[in-house]
């Protein structure tokens, strides 16, 4: 029985364990620790992350490649935003760390173009992370304590996933791309079916994808709640490194030929249409005709998804010779400088412009808030990865996501247009063949070495002189509360399912600023959902309080600020139906017990301001027995789904107290 990729990775890396016999599959599930080779951070989860990391006192991180990317918050209303910037610059310089400038680009585009490599292990502070897996990695989010530990050397747990395969055959159709794909995985698998799971994809299909196509596809995985997903390294793979400079960097990948999957699912890509996204899920997906004739007053193209150069010509294929229609505001912010800098030279961005697109900075941008909020109750597209409500910076405003093509159909119609039935010219149809512009010519290929805007990690000795420069908005991370066996508190806030960690800790311009600053940004805490949490919570303080939510909570970003401030404001545990991979482990790292109900109709026995107990925490920590909790006069049973070294991550009081009691 053969193994699948994501599994023949996963085994090069584990740290080894008894029960593990190399070659064969790893029963799923099992509680697995794994070597990581590179590491990332962007700014909005870095300065947290760097915090911890100064706080484990190695002189240099001991990772191959770990690089610190600014690229969330660039908009600098005032001396913050900078102060983070300098903050993390020194940082870098001091122990070892890539330094990638503001206005490089979104680290994922940057990370694949500069670092990705075929059989490593990429561990980020970004729910987006696995967007390496288009290039052949294992590549995870985590928050961004569970990064710190890694580059200081330490492994990452996790259990070991089920590997879902996905197979696709044919090719796709003028006017469907790499986007579709993932958002006909998101409508069938929806956006809890991959926790616990990696997709993997093979099949005929997978050549006629560039690698840019292929990081569509695993950087939208994360949106399906999976651990990861990943794609095979092949000729294809070995051009796009050729292209970037890197052609050494590559090796073949691919899982053996009777690879068993946990389960399959089968994609003809001839067979796909258009699709979108819309309001408010990523996976509320329907096909484009469900949706054409919708008037549009926005459309932005750019995030971690799609802002390559293949989507850049993709988008110039269907406007050059037009202009955008007069209801239509239109951005569009490509992925990275060198993009930036590709398509100039492709001679696309001139097209863009002509067609009156306004060319925003390579950084993340209106993806997280960041300005270019659209019109109250606007309809907008973007081919972004996430449309939860209010993440566009305006509350009642519809966000459709959509492939580059289907956007930018409609920012030259007006109305949501299936590009598939827009007229192409004959030189657009050859851009949209499905193939990027010709990465080989030497003009665009000297871009794929340009580093001027990535600094390289200083010498030994030169950072031994570097001063670390912290601006008066950079307050350590607070302390995390100590074990309590038992705990009987008001229940301060019952949420519904799906609770994004949009909806916990919201980010956007007026909140991102105060990432380094938790006792700031804890007046933010739920807001989304009751904006008198805070108040609420700080009058019960130190006393605590319980949150009770339903399924899939904490999907989204890997955000550690939506454990931080919860637990900064006393919440002591979170009873939910299911949760979301990276929230419950950032939970654990700040000693919140996550509890999922045994029975979920017990979900509806709680109500808002009930005072609940939890009677048996150290014997359910200890002996992975279940949680009793006693709520109106009933004993309800709450799930303990911890593996063995959570709980005692809980009973220590945290990640960083377990560490430092020497715990791995
Ligand atoms: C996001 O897309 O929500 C973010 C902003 O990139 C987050 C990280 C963060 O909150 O800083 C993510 O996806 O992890
Ligand atoms: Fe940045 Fe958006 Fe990607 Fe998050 S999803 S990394 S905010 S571009």
């Amino acid at each position: 029985m053969g193994l699948t990729l994501a599994e023949k990775i996963i085994q090069n890396h584990i740290v080894a364990k008894d029960s593990f016999q190399k070659g064969k599959p790893i029963e799923r599930g099992t509680d697995i620790a794994i070597r990581i080779d590179q590491t990332l951070t962007q700014d909005a989860t870095g300065t947290m992350s760097y915090l911890q990391f100064e706080t484990i006192g190695i002189p240099r991180v001991k990772t191959e490649v770990s690089v610190s990317y600014i690229d969330h918050n660039t908009l600098q209303t005032d001396f913050r935003n900078m102060d983070d910037h300098r903050y993390l610059q020194s940082i870098a310089q001091k122990y070892g760390i890539w330094f990638s400038r503001p206005g490089n680009g979104i680290c994922h585009q940057v990370h694949l173009e500069h670092f990705g490599k075929p059989g490593k292990t990429l561990l980020g502070s970004d729910s987006h992370t696995p967007t390496g897996g288009g290039i052949g990695m294992i590549a995870i989010g985590a928050g961004g304590l569970d990064v710190a530990v890694a580059m200081g050397g330490g492994a990452f747990h996790l259990a070991m996933p089920k590997v879902f395969g996905v197979k696709l055959t044919g090719s796709l159709n003028k006017g469907v791309s790499a986007k579709d794909i993932i958002l006909e995985v998101l409508r069938r698998e929806t956006v809890k079916g991959g926790v616990g799971a990696v997709y993997e994809y093979f099949g005929d299909g997978v050549k006629n994808l560039t690698v840019p196509q292929r990081a569509t596809i695993t950087n939208m995985g994360a949106e399906l709640g999976a651990t990861c997903s990943v794609f095979p390294s092949d000729e294809t793979t070995k051009a796009f490194l050729e292209a970037m400079g890197r052609g050494n960097d590559w090796t073949e990948q691919k899982a053996d030929s009777d690879a068993v999957y946990d389960k399959i699912i089968e994609i003809d890509l001839s067979k796909l249409t258009a699709m979108a996204a819309c309001p408010h899920s990523p996976d509320a997906v329907q096909p484009i005709s469900a949706v054409a004739g919708k008037k549009v007053d926005q459309v932005v193209i750019g995030s971690c998804t799609n802002s390559s150069l293949d989507d850049l010509t993709a988008v110039a294929a269907i406007v050059k010779g037009k202009h955008i229609a007069p209801n239509v505001e239109a951005g569009i912010a490509p992925g990275s400088r060198t993009t930036l800098m590709m398509a100039e030279k492709a001679g696309v961005l001139g097209d863009l412009i002509a067609a009156g697109f306004r060319i925003l900075e390579s950084a993340c941008g209106p993806c997280i808030g960041m300005g270019f909020a659209p019109n109250s109750e606007g309809v907008t597209l973007r081919t972004f990865n996430r449309n939860f409500k209010g993440r566009s910076g305006t509350a009642d405003a519809s966000v459709f996501l959509v492939s580059p093509e289907t956007a930018a159909a409609a920012a030259i119609t007006g109305v949501i247009t299936d590009p598939s039935t827009f007229s192409f010219t004959k030189a657009s149809d050859s851009m949209l063949a499905g193939k990027s512009p010709d990465l080989s010519k030497s003009d665009i290929k000297l871009f794929g070495q340009d580093e001027g805007m990535l600094l390289k990690p200083l010498s030994e000795e030169e950072s031994k002189k570097i001063e670390i420069i912290r601006g008066p908005n950079i307050k350590p991370c607070p302390p995390t509360p100590e074990f309590a066996p038992e705990l009987e508190l008001p229940v301060l806030l019952k949420a519904g399912d799906n609770v994004s960690t949009d909806d916990i800790m919201p980010a956007g311009a007026k909140v991102l600023p105060l990432r380094s600053n938790i006792p700031e940004i804890s007046k933010f805490a739920f807001e989304r959902l009751d904006p008198t949490f805070y108040e609420r919570a700080s009058a019960l303080n130190p006393k605590g309080c319980f949150v009770v939510g339903g399924e899939n909570y904490g999907q989204g970003s890997s955000r550690e600020h939506a454990a931080l401030a919860p637990m900064y404001l006393g919440v002591r545990a979170v009873i939910v139906k299911s949760f979301a991979r990276i929230h419950k482990a950032n939970l654990i790292n700040y000693g919140i017990i996550p509890i999922t109900f045994v029975n979920p109709s017990d979900y509806d026995k709680i109500k808002q301001g009930n005072t609940i107990k939890i009677t048996n925490i150290k014997e359910a920590l200890e002996k992975g027995v279940n949680f009793k909790i006693t709520a109106n006069g009933s004993v309800i049973e709450g799930s303990n789904t911890l593996d063995e070294r959570s709980a005692k991550i809980l009973l220590a009081g945290g990640l960083a107290a377990y560490t430092r009691m020497g715990g791995q």
